[in-house]
C-alpha cells in the first residue's frame, strides 16, 4: 500500500479498525498518493484522506460496475496487460446469458432450487483449450460481453442508486485513471463493508474486475487489500476453523460428492490439469500422512475415510437453527461471543438454551457464558433461570502474551509470538487444552473396536513436551511445514511445497506453509529492523507461499519480462541467466522463459505457458469473467440487500440476489422491501460498524476501564434531519426496532451522517456500533445491535448480512419485561411481516415455526 499511488479505502474505515496499517497509507499520502475513502458515514478515515464519498450502504457493485463500465468507455483500461493476462480474450459458451438478457438472472437459474447450473458459463473450448480472440472483437470474447453487462451502469445509474453525484464519481474514476498504466499504481483497502452482504463476495469480485482491467494486479502498490479481523482471521481460514475446508484451501470432502479419494482429486484437481492445483494428490496425501502418520497407506487411500463428510452447511447459522430444533446436544464457545457478535443474537442465545452442554473457553465471563441468568430473555421473561437444562461449563484461556505460537495476518505473513508472562490459575493456552483434550479422549477410546474410533486412535499426537509439561509449539510449526519421511534427507524439514510427494514419503499439514521452516529456522519469527535492507522487507516474518510478498507477481514484468516501467519494477526476466529475477521471491516457474508455449500434453507446471501469470487458475489467466467457482454468477451485478427501502433500478424484475440464502423463521423475520405493502413501517437503512475503543463483541475492551470510560454506551450515529423527522435529541435516547428485536441507544446527532437522494427520494442512514451485551460481569455493558440484525446469508461463503438492515426510530427508551416483545410484534404485524413474505426462492432450513 505504501507504495501506491492512489488508494481507495471502501468497505471499511481503515484509520479505526486498522491505525497500525494505517501508517502505510499515510506513507503512501505522504509521497503524494491520491486517498478516497467511499463510506456511508464520514468516519476517522474520512477525516485524514483527500476525499470522502458518501455511499448507500449496500449499493457498491453500482458503483464499482460504473467504474468498470467508465474505463471501457473512456479507453482507459490497461490494454497490453489486460489482452496478455486476463480472460478478455477468451470467449465463452454460445449458451451463456447475461442478466441483461434474463431480466436479472444468467443463465442456469432453476426456480425451484434458487440455485444455477453453471454448466453455459464456461469456456468455449476448442481441441487446443479455450478459445482466444486476442483482438478482443468476437461478440462472445469476455472482454464484449464485459461490455454490454456494465452498459448501464453508468454515472447516472450510480447517482441515482448509490447517492453519489455525477462530480464525485469523475474525480473517482480519473483519480484510479491516472493513477494506474505503466508507470503508476493504485490500490483497494475493505474490509466488512464489502463482505457483510448477500452479495459480499461479488461486490469483492467487482473490485477484482476494475483492478485487473486497470493493471493493478501482481505490481507494487496495486492489489486489492482485504483488511482482516481478528489477529490471526487470515490463519484461521488458511488452517481453517472453517467447516467446509482442509488446510492449505482444499476442500472439505462432501458426501455424494466425494466418497471416494479418486472422486475427491478429480474434482480439486483443474480439468485443465494446469497449474499449481494439479499437484492437489501430493497436498493431501502429505496433510493426510501428517495426521495418520504410519496408519496412512497407499493400500487405504491414506486414510481419506477418516475425514468427515459434509452433509450439507454446517456454518453458525445453520447449527443455530438445528440447536432451535433440538438436534444439538453440545456446543463449544471458543474465541467468540455469538450471544452479542452474530446477527439475530437473540436466535443465538435461545438455540443455546435448548443444549444439553456448552463449553465457553474465554479471557472473560462473556455474554455468551451468562445468558441463562441475565440475558435480555431473562428480562423480557422469555427465558426462566431455572427451566434452563443447559449445562455451562466456563473455562478461563491464556491470553496471547501467555502463551507462544504463530499468527498469520492479512498480508500472508506468518509472525511467531513469544510467551511473555504465564496463565494465571487454571488458564489454558487453545494448544495445551485441546492437545489435553485430544490425549483423554484417546485414553477413552483406546481399546475400542469400533471402526468410528479409530481415526481418534491412530492419529498422530506425539508432540514434544517442555519442562512444564506443555506442547512446544515449534513442533507444531514443523508438522505444519511438513519433512520428508524416507530417502537421503528423511526427519529433514522440507523447504517448499514443490517437494511434496503423493507417494507417503513427505508430510506437510499445510502445503502452503511449506518453507517456513525451511533447514529447521522458524522463519516467522525473523524480526531484522525494518526487515533487512531488501526493497520487500524480507527479513521480517515469513509470507506464504514460498516468502513471496506479492501474488501474481510475473504480472509486474510486460509479456516480454520487462518491468512495465522503472518507476513500479518489480520481478523480471534475465535473459542472460533464463532465470525470472527481481526484488521478490517469483511467482512463476523460475526458468519460464517470457512467451514460451507448454508442450502439448503437459501438465501441472510445466503446462503454464510464459505470459500465464496466473499461475493458480487453470487458465493462467485473471478471471474478468469466472467460468467456475462461484454459486451466484459468472459476473458481479447489482442486487438490493434482503432489506431495502429502496427498487432495484437495475433490476426491476429482480429486487434480491436470487441465491441469496435466508431463514424463513418467525424469529428470523424480514423487513418489507421496496414495492411490498407494509415497506414504510421499517423506513430507514442501518449499518453497523466498529470503533477504535472497543474491539468486536466486547469481550476484550468492555472489561478494560480504560477503554470502557473512553466509550462507554452504546449508542446510534443520525444526521440531525433525520433526528427532527424521529424528534431525537443528541445525548437523549433512541429505540430502534426491526423485525427482530428492539434495542436502545443514547443519541449522536451529527452531520457525518447525511441524508442521500436516492431514486428521487429521501434515504436516512442510522449508524450503530455493536460492541454492547446485556450482563453484569463487564465494566460496561447496553443493548446489542446485533438483536436487529436479521440472518441473510452470502451464498458462496455464508457471510451474514450485517451491513444493511431496515429500522423504524422512535424517540425514548425501549419498555421493559413481556411489553418489549409486544412493541416489536406490534411492528411486525403493521408492516405484515410473516415467513411467507421473507421466503425467496427457497430457504437454508425448511420454514419452521417457532412459539412466541
Ligand atoms: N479497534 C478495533 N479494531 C478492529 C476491530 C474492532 O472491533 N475494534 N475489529 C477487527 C475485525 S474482527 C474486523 S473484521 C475489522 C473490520 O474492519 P472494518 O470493516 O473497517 O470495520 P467496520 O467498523 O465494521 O467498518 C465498516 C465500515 O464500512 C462502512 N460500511 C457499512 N456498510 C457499507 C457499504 O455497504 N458500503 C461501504 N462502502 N461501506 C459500508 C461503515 O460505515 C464502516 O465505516 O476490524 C478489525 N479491527
Ligand atoms: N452487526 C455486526 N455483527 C458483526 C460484525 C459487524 O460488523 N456488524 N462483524 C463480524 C465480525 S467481522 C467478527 S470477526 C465477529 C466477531 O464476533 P465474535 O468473535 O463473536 O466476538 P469477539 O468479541 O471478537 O470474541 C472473541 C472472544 O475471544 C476471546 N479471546 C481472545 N483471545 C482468546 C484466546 O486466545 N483464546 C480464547 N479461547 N478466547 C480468546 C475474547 O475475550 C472474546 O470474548 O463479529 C461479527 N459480527
Ligand atoms: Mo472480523
Amino acid at each position: 500500500m505504501a507504495n501506491a499511488d492512489c488508494v481507495v479505502l471502501m468497505g471499511g474505515n481503515m484509520a479505526e479498525a486498522h491505525p497500525v496499517g494505517f501508517q502505510w497509507v499515510a506513507e503512501a499520502k505522504a509521497r503524494g498518493a491520491r486517498v478516497i475513502h467511499v463510506d456511508p458515514r464520514f468516519t476517522r478515515t474520512s477525516a485524514v484522506v483527500d476525499k470522502h464519498i458518501a455511499i448507500r450502504a449496500g449499493s457498491d457493485i453500482v458503483l464499482l460496475g460504473g467504474l468498470i463500465n467508465y474505463m471501457l468507455t473512456h479507453d482507459r483500461y490497461f490494454h497490453e496487460y489486460v489482452v496478455a493476462y486476463t480472460n478478455a480474450a477468451t470467449l465463452v459458451n454460445d449458451d451463456y446469458r447475461d442478466t441483461d438478457d434474463l431480466d436479472g438472472l444468467f443463465s442456469g437459474f432453476d426456480d425451484a432450487t434458487g440455485t444455477y447450473d453453471q454448466s453455459t458459463w464456461k469456456y468455449l473450448d476448442d481441441e487446443n483449450g479455450p478459445v482466444r480472440d486476442e483482438t478482443l472483437q468476437h461478440p462472445q470474447t469476455v472482454f464484449q460481453i464485459l461490455k454490454r453487462h456494465y452498459a448501464r451502469y453508468t454515472p447516472e445509474m450510480v447517482a441515482q442508486m448509490c447517492g453519489i453525484a455525477e462530480a464525485e464519481f469523475e474525480y473517482l474514476a480519473r483519480a484510479l485513471a491516472d493513477n494506474s498504466g505503466p508507470e503508476r499504481t493504485g490500490c483497494f483497502g475493505y474490509a466488512t463493508g464489502w463482505t457483510q452482504h448477500t452479495m459480499g463476495g461479488q461486490v469483492i469480485r467487482t473490485a477484482s474486475v476494475l483492478q485487473l482491467l486497470l493493471g493493478n494486479v501482481g505490481r507494487p502498490g496495486g492489489g486489492i487489500m482485504a483488511l482482516r479481523g481478528h489477529a490471526s482471521i487470515q490463519g484461521c481460514t488458511d488452517i481453517p476453523t472453517l467447516f467446509d475446508l482442509l488446510p492449505g484451501y482444499l476442500p472439505m470432502p462432501a458426501a455424494g460428492k466425494h466418497d471416494t479419494f479418486a472422486d475427491y482429486l478429480a474434482a480439486v484437481r483443474p480439468a485443465s490439469r494446469k497449474g499449481y492445483w494439479e499437484y492437489a494428490e501430493e497436498y493431501t496425501v502429505s496433510l493426510l500422512k501428517a495426521w495418520w502418520g504410519d496408519a496412512a497407506t497407499a493400500e487405504n487411500d491414506w486414510c481419506y475415510d477418516y475425514l468427515p463428510r459434509l452433509t450439507g452447511p454446517a456454518g453458525t447459522y445453520q447449527t443455530v437453527v438445528e440447536m432451535l430444533e433440538g438436534n444439538v446436544d453440545g456446543y463449544f464457545i471458543v474465541g467468540q461471543n455469538p450471544a452479542v457478535g452474530s446477527a439475530n443474537a437473540r436466535q443465538q442465545r435461545m438455540g443455546m438454551s435448548k443444549l444439553k452442554w456448552l463449553v465457553v473457553r474465554d479471557l472473560n465471563m462473556i455474554e455468551s457464558a451468562t445468558w441463562w441468568k441475565e440475558g435480555p430473555e431473562i428480562e423480557s421473561g422469555e427465558l426462566k433461570t431455572e427451566e434452563i437444562a443447559t449445562e455451562v461449563f466456563f473455562m478461563p484461556a491464556a491470553t496471547h502474551v501467555e502463551k507462544a505460537g504463530s499468527f498469520t495476518q492479512t498480508q500472508r505473513m506468518l509472525q511467531w509470538r513469544h510467551q511473555a508472562v504465564n496463565p494465571p490459575g487454571d488458564a489454558q493456552s487453545e494448544l495445551d487444552f485441546y492437545h489435553d483434550l485430544g490425549c483423554r479422549i484417546r485414553e477413552r477410546v483406546a481399546d475400542s473396536t469400533d471402526p468410528r474410533d479409530k481415526p481418534l486412535q491412530e492419529m498422530t499426537w506425539d508432540y514434544p513436551r517442555n519442562e512444564h509439561g506443555d506442547v512446544d509449539p515449534e513442533a507444531v510449526l514443523a508438522e505444519i511445514n511438513g519433512r520428508f519421511l524416507t530417502g537421503p534427507r528423511a526427519g529433514e524439514p522440507l523447504d517448499s511445497y514443490t517437494q511434496l510427494k503423493s507417494d507417503g514419503s513427505t508430510i506437510a499439514g499445510c502445503w502452503i506453509y511449506t518453507g517456513v521452516y525451511a533447514g529447521g529456522v522458524n522463519k516467522s519469527a525473523r524480526r531484522v529492523p525494518h526487515g533487512g535492507d531488501t526493497v520487500t522487507q524480507s527479513e521480517w516474518g515469513w509470507v506464504w507461499p514460498s516468502d513471496r510478498r506479492i501474488l501474481y507477481n510475473r504480472a509486474s514484468a510486460d509479456p516480454d519480462g520487462k518491468p512495465w516501467s522503472d518507476r513500479k519494477k518489480y520481478v523480471w526476466w534475465d535473459a542472460e541467466a533464463g532465470r525470472w529475477t527481481g526484488d521478490d521471491v517469483p511467482d512463476f516457474p523460475v526458468d519460464r522463459a517470457p512467451g514460451s508455449i507448454p508442450e502439448p500434453g503437459a501438465v501441472g507446471a510445466d503446462a503454464i505457458g510464459g505470459n500465464d501469470a496466473f499461475i493458480m487458475k487453470p487458465d493462467g489467466k485473471g478471471w474478468l469473467f469466472a467460468p467456475s467457482g462461484l454459486v451466484d454468477g459468472p459476473l458481479p451485478t447489482h442486487y438490493e440487500a434482503q432489506e431495502s427501502p429502496v427498487a432495484n433500478a437495475l433490476y426491476p424484475d429482480q429486487q434480491q440476489s436470487p441465491t441469496r440464502l435466508t431463514i424463513a423463521r418467525t424469529d428470523n423475520l424480514g423487513a418489507p422491501s421496496a414495492g411490498d405493502p407494509g415497506v414504510g413501517v421499517y423506513p430507514y437503512v442501518f449499518t453497523t460498524y466498529r470503533l477504535t475503543e472497543h474491539h468486536t463483541a466486547g469481550g476484550m475492551s468492555r472489561w478494560s476501564p480504560y477503554l470502557s470510560e473512553l466509550q462507554p454506551e452504546m449508542f446510534c450515529e443520525v444526521s440531525p434531519e433525520l433526528a427532527a423527522e424521529c424528534g431525537l435529541e443528541n445525548e437523549g435516547w433512541a429505540t430502534i426496532i426491526s423485525p427482530r428485536a428492539a434495542i436502545e441507544a443514547r443519541v449522536l446527532v451529527t452531520d457525518r451522517m447525511k441524508p442521500l437522494t436516492i431514486n428521487g427520494a429521501t434515504v436516512h442512514q442510522v449508524g450503530l456500533p455493536y460492541h454492547w451485551g446485556q450482563g453484569s460481569d463487564a465494566v460496561v455493558s447496553g443493548d446489542a445491535a446485533n438483536d436487529l440484525v436479521g440472518v441473510a446469508m452470502e451464498p458462496n461463503v455464508f457471510i451474514q448480512e450485517s451491513k444493511v438492515g431496515s429500522c423504524a426510530v422512535i424517540a425514548g427508551r425501549r419498555p421493559r419485561g413481556a411489553a418489549l416483545n409486544e412493541l416489536v410484534l406490534d411492528y411486525q404485524r403493521r408492516a405484515g411481516a410473516t415467513i411467507e413474505t421473507d421466503i425467496p426462492h427457497r430457504a437454508s432450513g425448511a420454514p419452521t415455526d417457532q412459539e412466541e
